[in-house]
């Protein structure tokens, strides 16, 4: 429960901006129920109309770590009046969302991307995780799991590769019979706030739970993780752990569609941004081109195909989802026009009859 707002990180700025009504964050959200803390304690809140109506975009809705401003009923339910604006939050592509995004968590400072090093470790998923965290203008850190089931030779091998694709972000590693959580625990200082991503069944909540030394998130009987099978996170949770710091523990997710551009890529993929900077042409596509620099680092083997691969994929995929937002955004606009053409055909109609 909250006790200081300032312990929970409450920005400062935002003191006076809701004088009538309490603040709280959100630590739950199923569908528009949520659980929320406030300095008067948890309470169970719905939002308020205003909030409901006003929202044009599902993302525009509170989610898991956003402030809001709350209007308690009676000591356990509230309504939630008001939603502070938001710093950094966590999206991805909505699946078949025709360029929209959905927001997993707000008000986050890091990103753990968890990949266990069974069959789910895959280095091109870290690299779309690591574009569209930094994409969102978060901190990412990659924390690779279950490292009981590798052989040292293994586990040293995968560290390796993965340091070689981090950039700043930094790589640690993890297995339940590890008795030092320090340098986890390193990453995440009070009132901060970090949010786990990964596939299902990688151990993030049984990650959660040991730095909360307990039991509180359910986690999976079966210790294989899977990509298919069923999630035993179903909803985004915001806990404290006793160093003051904030956790929020996600469903596994299948897909984490990239919705943003910017420099991210770029900067996920440094050694080709630089090729691509001494090719003979300006613009140069990097496919037949004379005096490619791409082309003869991929030749002597200088560029890995592998990461060629990957970042032309992630490239297409975000110009993707530019592109469907464009449409989407037209055809909204043409719908808004046929409607107010046919309600002020209706009101003409009517201030005939
Ligand atoms: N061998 C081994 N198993 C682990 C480790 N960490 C977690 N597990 C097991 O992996 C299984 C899945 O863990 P969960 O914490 O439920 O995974 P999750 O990432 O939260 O999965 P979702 O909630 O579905 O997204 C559980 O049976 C854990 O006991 C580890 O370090 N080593
Ligand atoms: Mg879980
Ligand atoms: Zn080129």
């Amino acid at each position: 429960m909250i006790k200081t707002l300032k312990e929970w990180g409450f920005p400062q700025a935002y003191q006076n901006i809701f004088p009538d009504f309490i603040p709280a964050r959100i630590i739950r959200a199923h569908r528009q129920k949520y659980e929320v803390a406030s300095p008067a304690g948890l309470f169970q809140a719905d939002l308020a109309g205003k909030l409901m109506f006003l929202a044009d975009d599902p993302s525009e809705l509170p989610q898991v770590g956003d402030w809001v401003a709350i209007q308690p009923l009676d000591d356990t339910h509230a309504y939630i009046m008001e939603r502070y604006e938001r710093r950094a939050v966590l999206s991805r592509a909505k699946v078949g969302g025709f360029g929209s995004e959905q927001v997993l968590a707000a008000h986050v400072d890091l990103a753990i991307i968890v990949q266990s090093m069974d069959q789910n470790y895959n280095l091109n998923r870290l690299e779309r995780y690591l574009v569209q965290i930094r994409a969102c203008e978060i901190q990412p850190a990659i924390l690779l799991t279950k490292s009981d089931l590798c052989t040292p030779e293994e586990l040293a091998q995968k560290l390796q590769e993965v340091q070689q694709i981090a950039g700043e972000a930094r790589v640690l590693q993890y297995s339940l019979f590890q008795e030092d959580l320090n340098p986890i625990l390193d990453l995440l200082p009070a009132a901060q706030t970090a949010v786990v991503v990964g596939s299902s069944g990688v151990g993030k909540s049984s990650l959660v739970n040991r730095l909360l030394g307990q039991e509180i998130m359910e986690t999976s009987a079966i210790s294989h993780s899977n990509q298919k099978g069923r999630h035993t996170t179903s909803h985004r949770e915001l806990v404290q752990l006793s160093n003051g710091a904030f956790l929020i523990d996600t469903p596994g997710t299948r897909e984490f569609g990239l919705s943003q551009s910017g420099e991210a890529l770029e900067m996920t993929f440094e050694e080709i941004a630089e090729l691509a900077d001494s090719c003979k042409f300006r613009g140069c596509s990097h496919q037949h081109e004379p005096g490619c620099a791409v082309q003869e680092a991929l030749e002597d083997g200088r560029l890995e195909w592998r990461r060629w691969e990957s970042y032309q994929k992630l490239q297409r995929e975000q110009e993707h989802f530019a592109m469907d937002k464009v449409n989407r955004r037209k055809k909204d606009k043409a719908l808004g026009k046929m409607y107010r053409a046919i309600q002020g055909e209706s009101r003409k109609r009517k201030g005939r009859s």
